[in-house]
């Protein structure tokens, strides 16, 4: 689609002439044909009085962002349909990537920028008496994930786009996102995400692609003779999915992918029983029992594990999603040849893996395959990504629920699992406790569905999200699995999309990255490293340091808008932002706080950097302990910032709700960078680079990615400490915390704090819960152990801090290393190695 497909006519409605008449014409110069900006002038008018119905003397701000919105949208609409027709018509492979989340934040700013529009809608508003950052920040977030999966999908669809690989996002369309976050009183309170209430400009209903997904009910023989292996699932709980499409704009290539979500819909077939009965009404509203399925995202939450609600998402998910390939498959093939070669299913986690035992179904009791062929395109178009090894974060499902809710797909895992099992015993003969163990239905006394056992048997490609966690699931948790396949596993280091987190999120830096090496780094992020030769240019790093601080100016608006703490931007930013969770330590950042606050309020705090610690995040309702932290942080936080003796130098802020746009406003304003999980624990961490990406100097054990990111900056430009993965485990038999405290008298400084009251408030209950735990000898996360090497660390870093010139060559190194981290690069990698995609708009590889 041309960018100025409109003539320049001034708009003849009378509102909008009202509108232009009221804010007058802009007569600046610009770089921008005037026909385009005339053309977004017009559209954005149109829509607002035509469209929206609204009159510009009462224009509600946020009917103005819509109007925008919609002007953006239509010049997705044509490359819209030209991406999908080829997407469907080529007869060359594509990846349908299932996941039950994706965190997509706001899309205004992201279709502006990935269209080059960002100079004429500036411009077209400015001329209404309007700012672009103004409308922006009035889209709701599209928060429908938890947090780093969730995100990564998110990051995935926008390089996939940009890089022209025909990849469909498949995922529900969750009526309540994550919950928003506030505090009271210190502790965390959860509200409803009604994110869709203003309605939302970037979804297409597609009604006519709507899809029957069925539950319950039970089996019986197939009498019609069309498969061996085919069989009848009687059931009249049926539930619609229908497809809401969300555009994914690539950067500047005129390709627009798809996001399909399925929003569940009751049928128009009521309870006839009821009906007949006279019960009208009640036969009704029994549809909402339907429509729950996709009414609430589920937080990450151990609490929520095995609802069957959750369960009938996913089914509802991969059924919907698998139907919908087969039936674009169908419209130009009579037959399943071809049909793996020409898919890749990737699963996000073990979420979508009930796609293993549903597109068996579909093939053999639809479309009448027989096991065989069906098994050899389940299994060569079937991928698994793990993000996690945490042994209590493994699904797993009660065969009984599985039974009763999903009777066919369930008979069809025990297939699957029997068939496994031969093949296991064939491997190890005799040996039944490896049976137990590899076993996808557990051995026990009330069996479970073991999910990953599922993914993994059921797919070609097995793979982590950082080199050290696919390492560890080799070794450990799936070592058995390792053995019997070795060529399915492999790595595949996350990554971020440097057009949000660095283009878009730091227009300053952007801008300094320009003049100093072009563009071309917005599609080819190793093109940083052309920094390296520039790092001692005290000119350049004047203007870096700058830079910065006008980020942190932004920050310390936001932060005193959302909690009145005021920050001094002299101050080193510390910050750690991600999901609460013990194994990542917000603990250990908090008892550093204390350490500041105590060598503060003792005179012996010399040589420390002022500091503003910045911690955010947000708890699953029901996790007792993460919860407690939050109250911890809280209270620290406000004896701290009344305590007068602290001007200047300590501050500690809990930001409530986190979410992606609040991270667009903290990545590119943090001097240091918190990751510090306990080693072999967080699989990746994605957060850690946006940080490094935007010049943030990380403190940070070995774990996850920070392993590679420490590679890739250097030693000498990375703040390590801590136990390693080897050391973890080597220590966790005779670990004692007190033996630390003995001998560590700035640890026993901390725990006497805590345990004389001092932060209490009123209420010191939750706290002693949390310290106690850190205090155990049986705390898996081992915080005290890290506890004297972190404070070191820290102490290194005030060192470095004195340094200006010293610290800011070594974020200008960070921002220039941080290439590898593009998720560009990531999807490049899955596709050589796991989709062997042909981009759109090229001839077919020669196998493809
Ligand atoms: C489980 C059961 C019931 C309901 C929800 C869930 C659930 C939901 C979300 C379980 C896990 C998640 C999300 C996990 C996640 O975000 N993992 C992170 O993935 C990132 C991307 O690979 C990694 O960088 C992080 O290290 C990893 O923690």
């Amino acid at each position: 689609m041309s960018k100025s497909s409109n003539s320049a006519a001034k708009p003849d409605q009378p509102y909008a002439s009202e509108l232009l008449a009221a804010n007058g014409e802009w007569h600046g110069e610009s770089l921008t044909p005037s026909d385009d900006i005339d053309a977004l002038k017009k559209s954005i008018v149109q829509h607002f009085s035509h469209t929206l119905g609204r009159d510009i003397n009462n224009a509600a701000p946020q009917a103005l962002y819509k109007a925008l919105a919609l002007a953006v949208r239509d010049r997705l609409m044509d490359q819209w349909r030209v991406t999908r027709a080829e997407t469907e018509s080529r007869d060359t492979r594509k990846t349908c990537y299932m996941s039950l989340e994706f965190l997509m934040g706001r899309s205004l700013s992201n279709a502006v920028q990935n269209l080059e529009l960002v100079e004429p809608v500036r411009q077209a508003l400015n001329q209404l008496g309007m700012e672009l950052e103004d409308l922006e920040t009035l889209e709701r977030d599209a928060g429908l994930g938890n947090g780093g999966l969730g995100r990564l999908a998110a990051c995935f669809l926008d390089s996939c786009a940009s890089l022209a690989l025909p990849v469909t996002g498949y995922g529900l369309r969750y009526r309540y996102g994550m919950f928003r976050q506030e505090i009271e009183n210190g502790h965390q309170i959860e509200k409803p995400d009604n994110w869709l209430r203003d309605g939302h400009v970037w979804e297409i209903e597609r009604p006519e692609h709507t899809c029957v997904v069925r539950f319950g009910g039970h089996v019986e023989p197939d009498n019609s003779g069309a498969s061996p292996d085919r069989r009848e699932w009687v059931t009249h709980d049926e539930v619609l999915a229908v497809p809401f499409d969300v555009p994914v704009p690539g950067h500047g290539n005129d390709i627009v992918n798809t996001l399909r979500l399925w929003s569940a819909s009751a049928t128009d077939e009521f309870d006839l029983s009821e009906f007949n009965a006279g019960g009208y009404a009640e036969a009704v509203s029994g549809k909402t029992d339907a429509e729950n399925i996709t009414m609430v995202l589920y937080p990450n939450d151990s609490s929520e594990n095995g609802k069957v609600l959750r369960l009938r998402q996913q089914y509802f998910l991969v059924s919907a999603s698998l139907q919908d390939a087969i039936r674009v498959w169908l419209t130009s093939h009579d037959n399943f040849d071809g049909f793996a070669e020409k898919h890749c299913f990737q699963m996000n986690d073990t979420h979508p893996s009930l796609a293993v035992a549903e597109l068996m179904r579909l093939l053999i009791d639809e479309h009448e395959m027989t096991w065989d062929d069906a098994w050899t395109v389940v299994s060569s178009s079937m991928a698994y990504t793990n993000h996690t090894l945490l042994p209590e974060a493994l699904e797993c499902w009660s065969l009984d629920m599985l039974q009763s809710l999903l009777p066919r797909p369930i008979e069809i895992i025990q297939e699957i699992n029997r068939r496994f099992l031969l093949q296991v015993a064939r491997e190890w003969p005799g040996d039944v406790a490896k049976q137990a163990h590899m076993s996808i239905v557990s051995f026990d006394e009330s069996p479970v569905v073991r999910m990953a056992h599922l993914a993994i048997v059921g797919s070609f490609s097995i793979n982590g999200v950082a080199q050290l966690h696919s390492d560890l699931l080799q070794k450990g948790l799936f070592n058995d699995f390792y053995r019997l396949w070795p060529e399915r596993f492999n790595n595949k280091t996350n990554g971020v999309t440097q057009r949000r987190w660095l283009a878009h999120c730091n227009p300053h830096l952007r801008a300094l990255l320009n003049e100093q090496i072009g563009t071309a780094w917005v599609n080819d992020l190793d093109q940083l490293e052309r920094i390296i030769p520039k790092v001692d240019d005290a000119a350049l790093a004047q203007r870096w340091h700058e830079v910065k601080v006008q980020n942190k100016v932004r920050l310390a608006k936001l932060v005193e808008d959302r909690t009145g703490v005021q920050v001094s931007t002299d101050m080193l930013f510390d910050v750690q932002v991600k999901r609460m969770h013990e194994y990542k330590r917000q603990l250990l950042c908090a008892m550093h706080a204390v350490h500041c606050y105590l060598q503060i309020i003792n005179g012996t705090d010399e040589g420390a950097a002022p500091r503003f610690v910045l911690i955010a995040g947000k708890a699953a309702p029901g996790y007792y302990m993460a919860k407690a932290i939050v109250k911890l942080i809280n209270n620290v936080a406000q004896v701290i910032n009344e305590d007068p003796r602290t001007k200047d130098k300590l501050r500690l802020v809990f930001l409530p709700d986190y979410n992606v746009s609040a991270m667009e406003v903290i990545a590119p304003a943090a001097d240091l960078s918190e990751q510090i999980s306990t080693a072999g624990k967080e699989a990746s961490g994605t957060g850690n680079m946006k940080f490094m990406m935007n010049g943030a100097l990380t403190i940070g054990t070995l774990d996850g990615a920070n392993v590679e990111i420490l590679e890739a900056v250097g030693e000498e430009n990375f703040f390590r400490f801590g136990l390693s993965v080897e050391e973890v485990e080597a220590l966790r038999p005779n670990y004692s915390p007190s033996a630390v405290i003995a001998v560590e008298d700035r640890v026993k400084a901390i725990l006497d704090a805590f345990s004389s009251g001092m932060f209490d408030c009123g209420d010191g209950e939750l706290l002693s819960v949390a310290i106690d735990a850190a205090c155990s000898a049986d705390d898996p996360w081992m915080t005290i152990a890290d506890l004297p090497a972190y404070i070191d660390a820290q102490d290194r870093v005030s060192q470095c801090w004195a340094d200006r010139a010293r610290w800011t060559r070594m974020c200008m190194l960070n921002t220039a290393n941080s290439g590898r981290f593009s998720t560009d690069r990531t999807m490049r990698d899955y596709n050589r190695e796991i989709w062997n995609l042909s981009p759109l708009g090229t001839q077919p590889l020669a196998n493809g």
